[in-house]
Formats: C-alpha cells, structure tokens, sequence
C-alpha cells in the first residue's frame, strides 16, 4: 500500500453519518467522547493508511486505533510509579456494585469448595484453597476505582501482592499476558507488567471484611492502575500466556489495555 496524501482521500457521500454512526457504537463512553471530539474521516484515514468508505471498514480502522492506544499505553506505562491512595476517611461509603447483570443476581460462590484453578505457562499448577491464600503476606490499600460507565470511588482492598504469588507459583514473568476467568461468565485479561505491579492485588478483603460477594467473593484483581472492567471479580481459574486473551467487554469493542 502506497502512502496516503491528504489530497488521495475519497469522502463518500454519507460518510460523516457513517463515521458518526460507527463511533456511537464504541462501548466506553471516554473513548467515545474522545474519538468525537478528534476524529474525521480524513484523520481516521491518515492514522489507518487507508480511507475507510464503509461502515464495516470504519470499523475495521476504529479498532487498529485501539490496538495502536493498547501499544501506546504500554510503552507509557511506568511499573513502578504508584497510583494515588487516599486516607480511610475518604472511602465512598456505600461503595457501588456493577456487573453486566443487577445486585440481585450477584454470583455466590462457596469458599470452603472454591479452588483457584491455575494453567498455561505456570511450573506449580497445583490448586489454591481460600485458606492457602490467607497464609500468603497480605498488603491493603485505599484506591480510586474508575468505571467507564462515569463514576469512581474510592474503596479499601487487602489482599497478596500479585506479583508475589506469581513468583510464588513459578509464572514465566516474560510471558505477554495473565487471563482470568470468573464464576458468572465474565473474563479479562492484562499485560505482565501490570500484573506486577506493586500495587496490583488478589483482593480477599474490602474495608477490612471477608470480600463480600457483590464485591467479588472470594477473591478478584484490584488494581488502581487500571479500569474497573479489568477488575476481575469471583475469580475461579488464572492462566499465562503469550495468546491474547481477549475480555468480555474487550471483545465488544472497549480498549483491552484500559490504563486509568
Ligand atoms: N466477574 C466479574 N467481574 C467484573 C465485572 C463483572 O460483571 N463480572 N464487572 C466489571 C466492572 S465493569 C466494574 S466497574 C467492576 C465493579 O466492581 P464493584 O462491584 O466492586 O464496584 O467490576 C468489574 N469486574
Ligand atoms: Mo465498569
């Protein structure tokens, strides 16, 4: 493909409604807001290499932006700078549930059966009871949550430093990618170096309590360094990777890095 010049760019008739049309389906609404207020068809080609003159290719180019802002974010990211924490007495109280279902069908799992199931490239695959996890060194921490859907909340998470129990369980730390599955049928996954990042969590605790179940019984990854859909609740079963996972609101369409 030969390199596009401003004056190559073919608009089609309709394509500012086309383009209008493909970004309102973008799910996450910053991202939505964003590509509004600085994308025109023009652009979108010039970052692309190629004019996109329908739907399906708006689409197309819409998602090699986001993969461009995954490689972007990462390179941007610093491990080891810490994002905010914040004194107890700011804790949002109550603090907000979501789910892609309501409160009433948060999932109840049962913590004396539970094992967290553990595969790929990982030497000590062995199962962890609930138990095994509160003998490990625990950590707490005072966090901003940010939802895409437009609130945020600072919430208190404890729990071991993920980056100990990867270490602990022998994960290849060169791999590219940890994938979390959960008890409803939620799934995501992250980058290594987010996954050991000092202050990313395996949350058993809230506010000092057992993690209740709206909140994610019996375990999820906190991380404030990234958005709360890459917060997996009720996780059931971690795995390393150098196959990129995907996630349930990643497949859809949202950024997969989802930095904060
Ligand atoms: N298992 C599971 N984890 C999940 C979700 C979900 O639907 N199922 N929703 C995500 C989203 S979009 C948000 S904002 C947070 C909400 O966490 P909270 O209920 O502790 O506020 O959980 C994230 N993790
Ligand atoms: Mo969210």
């Amino acid at each position: 493909m030969t390199p596009i010049r401003p004056r190559d760019i073919v608009i089609p008739e309709d394509g500012a409604a086309m383009l209008a049309d493909a970004i309102k389906r973008v799910a996450q609404p910053s991202r939505r807001a964003f590509l509004q207020r600085t994308l025109t068809l023009g652009g979108l080609g010039l970052l692309t290499g190629c004019t996109p003159t329908s739907e399906e290719s708006i689409e197309r180019a819409l998602a090699a932006v986001s993969r461009f802002n995954d490689r972007a974010q990462a390179l941007l990211f610093d491990p080891t700078r810490l994002a905010p924490t914040y004194p107890d007495s700011m804790i949002t109280r109550p603090f907000p549930f979501n789910a892609y279902y309501g409160e009433d069908e948060v999932r109840v799992v049962d913590g004396d059966a539970w094992r967290l199931e553990l595969s790929g490239l990982i030497a000590d695959r062995r199962p962890w009871t609930l138990d095994a996890l509160r003998a490990l060194p625990q950590q707490s921490q005072v966090t901003r949550h940010i939802c895409v859907e437009g609130w945020s909340a600072i919430g208190k998470w404890g729990g071991v430093p993920f980056s100990h129990f990867l270490r602990r369980v022998g994960a290849d730390l060169s791999a590219k990618y940890v994938g979390f599955k959960c008890a409803d049928d939620y799934f995501t996954s992250i980058d290594m170096a987010t996954a050991l990042h000092p202050q990313t969590l395996m949350a058993l605790t809230y506010d000092g309590q057992t993690l209740p179940p709206r909140y994610g019984y019996p375990m999820k990854l906190r991380m404030p360094t990234k958005l709360g859909y890459k917060n997996p609740k009720h996780i059931q079963a971690i795995f390393v990777t150098n196959t990129y996972p995907g996630g349930y609101w990643e497949d859809q369409g949202y950024n997969w890095f989802g930095g904060s």
